[in-house]
């Protein structure tokens, strides 16, 4: 079965032509953020437009908490959207096909567990980019609601904000501004690379606290993997000075940290997958 799906992020949305892991045609564009749901859909049915008749559902993963076909901001800061949005509704009249939607990142677990670098053993998935974002896979089941919703805990070193808020690339490029620097979160890595010195201050700073996100997770639900996925989690060096922070953890406890085997297609092919499973 060919799924259409999308997959809606704080940065950039996703449209592809999926059957099982295989994605047949993608297209790739930015999320207009200031713009809403509506726009957003009506951009993806244009594009999707020359892939009509080719796909009997649609499968939407997006960057929020989705509940009964609606979907809300946790972190509006992430991304914007209307309080209970009925995404289900609204895009199932615009392609005239049954839709299921789900969180970007617990699609990216359970395409990470059935395609990816999961081999089918449990796995939270952790998606380090605009927010940071989770899911967890727990004997074969991908848990949905809030679980997995990491870059909203807060610790107490964390405050008032939510984690994510002093972690994720969107932080990242806060935190370049205010040491004087306009760059995106993947210039400051590049930069970082090269050696700048207030680009490595920051970089590591969000690895440091990503890296005890991890030790936390594998207390809480000792997963055999931590998948680690998104535009920063997979930007070079960011996995392996994650390893560096957790090296010194004695092995039984330490977690075990791999890039998706998906890439930035985990989503896509995660929410075509369970919508594939829907009757
Ligand atoms: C936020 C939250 C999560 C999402 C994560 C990663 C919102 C809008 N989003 O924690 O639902 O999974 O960001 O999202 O509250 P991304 O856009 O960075 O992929």
């Amino acid at each position: 079965e060919t799924i259409l799906a999308i997959d809606i992020g704080g940065t950039k949305t996703m449209a592809a032509l999926v059957r099982g892991s295989d994605v047949l045609d993608e297209i790739t564009v930015p999320t207009a953020r200031q713009e809403g749901p509506d726009a957003w859909l009506a951009a993806i049915a244009d594009r999707a437009g020359i892939w009509k008749d080719r796909y009997s559902r649609v499968g939407i993963a997006v960057t929020g908490f989705v509940q009964d076909g609606r979907w809300s901001a946790l972190n509006p800061a992430t991304l914007g959207i209307p309080d209970q949005y009925p995404i289900v509704e609204k895009a199932q009249a615009i392609f005239g096909k049954p839709v299921f939607a789900a969180n970007d990142a617990q699609a990216a677990a359970w395409g990470e567990y059935r395609f990816g670098a999961g081999e089918r053993g449990d796995l939270v998935f952790l998606t380090i980019s605009t927010g940071i974002g989770g899911g967890i896979v727990i004997n074969g089941r991908p848990l949905a609601g809030l679980a997995g919703h990491f870059g909203l805990i807060r610790g107490p070193s964390e405050g008032r904000s939510p984690l994510e808020d002093q972690t994720s690339g969107r932080w990242i490029a806060s935190e370049a501004l205010k040491a004087g620097h306009k760059a995106t979160a993947a210039e400051v890595f590049d930069l970082a690379e090269k050696g700048a010195p207030w680009a490595k201050a920051i970089v590591s700073q969000s690895v440091l606290r990503v890296a005890t996100l991890c030790r936390d997770i594998q207390m809480m639900l000792d997963p055999k993997r931590i998948v680690v996925g998104g535009g920063i989690g997979l930007a070079k060096g960011y996995l392996d000075q994650m390893r560096e922070q957790l090296a010194g953890i004695e092995s039984r406890l330490r977690p075990v940290l791999v890039p998706a085997k998906l890439g930035s297609r985990a989503g896509i092919i995660g929410v075509a997958s369970l919508a594939g499973e829907q009757d």
